[in-house]
């Protein structure tokens, strides 16, 4: 089964919207297999960000995702990862379409509130990054079936 990477980025859990993003994900129908609150290290950034290095952007990302605790997840489901993107919407909160997270909560691109692998090879890498194999787990729900 597909998985992706997912993560309220400091300004999500500043504004106290943890709770109403992973509401989304359950609500759709994906189902959670990690999840962790925690402080990213500038060294965690530069490996999670590793294709961003030497942009303009580069410097104030890295300062804002280890400004402050993050909620990093794994999360499952058939296209997980196209899914979860359409739900996360356009890195720019006014290219993100009506009704996903960035065009409900997000004004600048620099304060996006979540992040979302873009790819297999992206989400195996950042899973891999943040997540030891045995805190992902497995477990059936029988909701599946209907979904
Ligand atoms: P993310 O990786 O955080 O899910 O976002 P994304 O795929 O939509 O965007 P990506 O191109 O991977 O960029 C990573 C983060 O860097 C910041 N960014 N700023 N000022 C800019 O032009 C610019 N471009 C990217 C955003 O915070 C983006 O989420
Ligand atoms: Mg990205």
């Amino acid at each position: 089964m597909e998985k992706t990477f997912l993560m309220v980025k400091p300004d999500g859990v500043q504004r106290g919207l943890i709770g109403e993003i992973l509401s989304r994900f359950e609500r759709k129908g994906l189902k959670l297999v990690a999840a962790k609150f925690m402080q990213i290290t500038p060294e965690l950034a530069e490996r999670h960000y590793a294709e961003h290095v030497g942009k303009p952007f580069y410097p104030p990302l890295v300062e804002f995702v280890t400004s402050g605790p993050v909620f990093a997840m794994v999360w499952e489901g058939d296209n997980v990862i196209a899914l979860s993107r359409a739900l996360i919407g356009k890195t720019n909160a006014i290219d993100a379409a009506p009704g996903t997270i960035r065009s409900d909560y997000a004004v600048h691109t620099n304060f996006n509130v979540i992040h979302g692998s873009d790819s297999v090879s992206s989400a195996e890498r950042e899973i891999g990054i943040f997540f030891a194999p045995s805190e992902v787990l497995e477990y059936e729900r029988t909701l599946q079936r209907w979904i």
